[in-house]
Order: C-alpha cells, then structure tokens, then sequence
C-alpha cells in the first residue's frame, strides 16, 4: 500500500479522517463483509431491462453498469441504490460477488513499473525509449508525484518514417488488467526481438507506443483495494457528498467529440461517469490529446476491462461510423484467434460519449478500438494472480495484428492473411501457408506471394500455388518450393520471410512472417574471405556469398555443396563438397582434404600433401600442379561471437 502526501489541509483532512474512520470502524463492525475496502459497500445484482433507453437512463443515472448481455446487466449496487431499484417495482437478481476485490498482489503498482522501466533502459537501450507526455491532476495540484510516460518501441534498423501504432491502458484505475497487459506486451517485444521473426520485423518497421497507466492516480487509489474508477480530481461536492469519495472525473468521457451528450455522461460531479466541466478539464487527456495529435498514430487501442470485447465507433451514438465496415474488419480480423467479440462500442448496450476512440476516429480520423479485457469468469476487474498472463496472452494476438496492420490499416481490413506459415528446410525448401479471407468478406483467395528477405512491392515475390491445384475457397494452403537461385544471395544467414495473399477483390491482407534460417549453409554475404598463394602479395582468391571469385571473373559456387566452373550452376559440375572432403564430379583428380587444414592427392590414408592452409593463407607444401583443387577450413567470426567452421573450395587453375 502507498501513503498518498496531501500537502494542503492537511490538518482539517486528518480531524476528518478520525471522525470517518470511527464511523466506518463502526460500519465494518457491524457488517459481515469480507471485504474492507475504502469504497463504498456494494451488491451485485443483475437488472432485466426492457428498452434500451431504461438501461440508458440506469447508466445515465450513475449505476456502476459493469456489463450488458442481451437484455441484463450486471450492476454494483449500493444499499441506497437497491432500495431505490425496488421501490421502483424492479427486481435485482443477486450474483456472488468477485472473490478477490483487492489488489493482487502480483500486479505492478505505479513505483513498480518505473523499477520495470529502469530495468528495460538499461537492457534495451535501442529498442526502449521512455517519454514523460505529462503531469497528472495530483502533481498539478502538488500532491503525488505521477508523470504519463510512454514507451515508443522500435529497432535502429527500418525507415526513419515508420508506421506507428498507439496503446493507452487504464483510463479507468480499476481496470487492473490493462496496465498488466500493456507491460506484458513492452516486455514480450523487447525479450523476443531477434528471437521472433514477426517480433523483429515489427521493431524494424514500426514504431510501437504504448502508454501503460493514463490515470496512475486513480491507479493508486485503485492498488489501495479501492473500486475506483475515475481520475482523483476532487470536488467539494464530492468529498462531503453522497455516496462520499465520489469525486474525480471520468477521463473516457472527457475527450472533445460530442462532448457534453447527456446520454452517454454526466454532468453531476459525483456521477461514475462525470465528464469534467470542459472537454479535456483533465491534464491527463489534455496529455494524450498532444501526443496523438503530435504523433500522427495510424492506429489506436484504448484497454478497458472487462468483456472480452474488441469495440470500434461509435461509443456515443448507435448509428453507424462512416468506416464501420473496415473497423469491423479490422475488429473481427484482431478477435479472430481468441474467441472476443468484435463490435461498435454502443452495441454494448449503452451510449458513452467523450471516449478516447470516439474522439481520435472522429477528430483525427485514426482507425481506433477500445478493447474490454477479460471476462466475468476472470475475476471482473480483479483477475487473480494466477490467470493475469494468460488474459495478456488471448489479446496478444489482437496487438500483433494491429501492429501488422498499423502501416495500412484500412487497405488490409478485408484483405486475407495467413495464420500458419510453415517451412520445410532440408535438402529443398518448401514454404506452405494457410491463407483464408473467412473472416469477413469471404471472397475466395486469388493469389499469395513469398518475400524473402524484406517485403517488396505487389508482383514482386515469389507466387505461392494452392494445394489443391485450383484456387476456388475463401481459405487455401498455397505452397512453393525453392530453387536454389531464389534463396543463394541469403545463405549463410537468417532472413525474414513474408506471405502476402490477395482475395478476388484485390485487397490484401497483412503479411505472415517466419525465418528462413540459412545460417549453417554457406558463408555470410557480408564475409569475404581472400587466399594469398606463397610468396604472392596480392590475394589469388575472394569468396563473397557463396561465390568464389577471382578479380571479376566468377569461378565457382559453393551455394548447394557443388563446385562448379563457369557462373554459379549453369558452370560444369567439378567436384561435391561432402562433409569435409571433396569428392570427384564429373571432372578433375580426386583430392581429399583432412582436419588438420592440409590439402592431399590421392586416398585420405596415403596421398601426397599438397598444400597447407593456415589463418587463410594456402602454404605452398609440396607441388604446385597446374590444375588442383584446394579446401581451406576457414574460422569465421559472426555477430562477435560464434565461430563458424567453412569448408571452402577454391581452385587453381591456370586457364583462369
Ligand atoms: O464505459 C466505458 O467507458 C467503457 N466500458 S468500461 O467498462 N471499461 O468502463 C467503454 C464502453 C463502450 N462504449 C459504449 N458502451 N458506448
Ligand atoms: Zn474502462
């Protein structure tokens, strides 16, 4: 627990806090609730409405709507409220209330992510950069000391103008899960870059801001065991008003698109749902107002809990937003492998307005969700410690695809994508990949193309062909085998591979990405290896790739273990390179190499040794043949650190 300073009053707050903490010692004492939170005792009931506008006005009203299935919602109720309800002819169901309404303690407080984030500069110092954006209502009135930071994450590598997508978690302080979720996903992206092939090319190419507390005031009131809502800027109406601790103002209806709407907020200070008395009163929304305006975001997510829901605007009206169809594309696509509901946040069941996503589609035209994470089984906004990471783990997938989307998020909504991409890489490499539009559209998929190495322009790749012979489903399994030209430039290395696939109404959707992992085939590109010949001042042989070069001319290639004169395969087979030795091809004396870098003639048991090869150099033992051909091990330093031992081939050959 954290002791909040209150620098003012602070004298009068201490008289007031005896005579409430006397009457409330009282109270605990005289119920039988488990429960010792700061806020106001509730029930939870669940209350059958008959037309929207009845829950509307429930809402309307202040009731802590929680959810809304059909025509029920599940409502936190205070004694007043419940008398009020009945007196009214209704009647409350009763639902077992959560078990755990506390802090768990396995969730990070604010002090706690700002140890995670020491943690993280000093780890990724490339990959994580960490920006205070602003003070919250408590340090503006020179209280607590909370800052809004963001974490923008991306590589070194990739364009300096890379698409960039936004996530804000925990408007609302009660909503412990969104936090979690937000620090869960900075750490998978730092720990699996370079490890993840969608990870590593996601940091190369996007930026990815995510901003894990917008309320760490209410946050902090929320980790006293509070059931807290709103931000904690205080009213004197509130502080002494009914129920008391009311205060503080609703920052997801505090953006400036229609606010003010009656139906959908309040004006009454004490509302659960109060909007502020502007749009953007707050210096919390005022903060994120300037960082999406500043940062031009081409995509957003808000986390909310709980519903296990993926919403798109409209929050304040229930007709539809001019691009409903591509956000519900984009919505369904993201829930497409966790089971959320994709929907327009009114379709909850109740109008909100002056929300995040509301007002950066409405404003600013960004394609924008507010996900509810979890559901009632998960503990209501209090998932225990034991499920917290598995809830990260069913939205994960929906902020990869928003990550993969972020660069066009509107041209690949109805587009379809691959879910599995897999690789066979033995003596050929075979790539196969399910493509499927079925999410919405369901057109049948036209065509699906490889990438190797980074994505490139539509038409460019290499065309993946359908299993089945005919491409006739709106789901396929395309495959392609690789020849070796397409794949010789990356040997030696671990590239990313993309499948892109188009439906038959052009659109494409966001790509797949895997490795193909070369780097036990070949040499680096980037290596180049020169062998002097004795006595001889200038290098006789340069291998690049897997090429052997001398001066311009190509000799051979090295690329599938064959030796070949002339360029690259179309040459003349010459020797195979098997293992450690060379074996005779079509042409040319049968020579045999051994491990202690020395080159014979003949059987390994009893050949003439020819030549020495040391630190790349060929020592001159024996004989110089007119025509020989020669094998160095040479040791190659990669990334610093592994030794990496080549068989190299070179030949000697006067006629080159
Ligand atoms: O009410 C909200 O601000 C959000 N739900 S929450 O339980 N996290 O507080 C969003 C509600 C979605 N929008 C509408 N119902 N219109
Ligand atoms: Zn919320």
């Amino acid at each position: 627990m954290r002791q909040q300073t209150r620098g003012h009053e602070r004298e009068r707050v201490l008289h007031q806090a005896l005579v409430v903490g006397l009457v409330m010692l009282f109270l605990i004492l005289a119920t039988s609730s488990p429960l010792q939170t700061a806020s106001p005792e509730y029930q939870l009931v669940r209350l059958e409405f008959k037309h929207r506008s009845q829950l509307q006005k429930w809402v309307n009203s202040g009731l802590d709507v929680w959810h809304v299935e059909d025509q029920t919602a599940l409502v936190a109720v205070s004694a007043n409220q419940l008398l009020a309800l009945e007196s009214k002819g209704l009647a409350p169901q009763f639902v077992p209330r959560p078990a755990v309404a506390s802090f768990p303690a396995c969730y990070r407080t604010y002090d706690e992510m700002l140890d995670l984030v020491n943690v993280w500069k000093s780890q990724y110092p490339d990959l994580f950069h960490w920006h205070d954006v602003g003070d919250t209502w408590e340090k503006k009135q020179g209280q607590a000391d909370h800052d809004l930071y963001v974490a923008r994450l991306t590589s070194l590598r990739g364009p300096d103008d890379k698409p960039k997508l936004f996530i804000v978690a925990e408007h609302h302080a009660r909503e412990l899960i969104t936090p979690e979720t937000a620090l869960y996903f900075i750490d998978d992206l730092l720990r699996n870059y370079g490890d993840d092939a969608t990870i590593t090319w996601l940091l190369d190419s996007r930026e990815i801001w995510v901003m894990p507390m917008a309320n760490p005031d209410g946050y902090t009131k929320a980790a006293q065991a509070e059931n807290w809502r709103k931000n904690t800027h205080e009213t004197d109406t509130c502080l002494r008003g009914a129920p008391p601790n009311s205060y503080g103002v609703d920052l997801n209806r505090n953006y400036g698109h229609e606010w003010g709407n009656d139906d959908g907020s309040s004006n009454d200070p004490c509302n659960l749902t109060y909007r502020g008395d502007a749009p953007f009163s707050e210096p919390e929304t005022r903060a994120l107002r300037d960082l999406i305006q500043a940062e031009n975001f081409d995509l957003l997510i808000s986390l909310h809990s709980w519903g296990d829901e993926v919403l798109f605007p409209w929050a304040y009206t229930w007709r539809p937003a001019p691009d409903a169809e591509r956000l519900n594309a984009l919505a369904t696509r993201m829930v497409a492998l966790n089971g959320y509901t994709a929907k327009q946040a009114s379709g909850t069941g109740y109008l909100a307005s002056g929300d995040t996503a509301d007002w950066s589609y409405g404003e600013l035209g960004i394609p924008s969700f507010t996900f509810e994470i979890g559901g009632m089984e998960d503990g209501f906004f209090w998932p225990p410690c034991d499920i917290k990471e598995q809830l990260y783990q069913e939205v994960r997938p929906a902020l990869i695809y928003a990550a993969l989307a972020a660069d066009r998020p509107y041209q690949v909504a109805g587009g379809p994508e691959a879910h599995q991409l897999q690789l066979n890489v033995a003596d050929s490499i075979s790539i196969r990949a399910q493509v499927s539009d079925v999410w919405t559209g369901r057109d049948m998929i036209e065509s699906a193309e490889l990438f190797l190495g980074a994505l490139a322009d539509p038409g460019d790749g290499i065309a993946l062909m359908p299993g089945d012979g005919e491409c006739n489903y709106p789901s396929e399994w395309m495959a392609a085998e690789l020849e070796s030209s397409d794949y010789a430039r990356f040997l030696g290395r671990r590239i990313p591979i993309f499948v892109v696939a188009k439906d038959s109404t052009g659109q494409r959707g966001v790509p797949a990405v895997a490795w193909l992992d070369l780097r036990d085939r070949g040499i680096l590109n980037s290596q180049s290896i020169q062998l002097w010949m004795p006595g001889s001042d200038d290098p006789r042989f340069e291998i690049k790739g897997s090429y052997v070069y001398r001066g311009a001319d190509v000799l051979m290639t090295l690329s599938d273990g064959r030796v070949y004169r002339g360029r690259g395969t179309t040459g003349a087979l010459l020797y195979t390179v098997d293992g450690n030795r060379l074996r005779a091809g079509q042409n040319g004396p049968v020579l045999y190499s051994t491990r202690d870098d020395s080159i014979y003639e003949g059987t390994p048991e009893d050949g003439v040794l020819l030549y020495r090869v040391e630190r790349d150099q060929v020592l001159y033992a024996v004989s110089l043949e007119d025509e020989v051909v020669l094998s160095a091990n040479v040791d190659l330093a990669i990334d610093d650190m592994k030794l990496v031992r080549l068989l190299v081939a070179t030949l000697i050959d006067g006629r080159y």
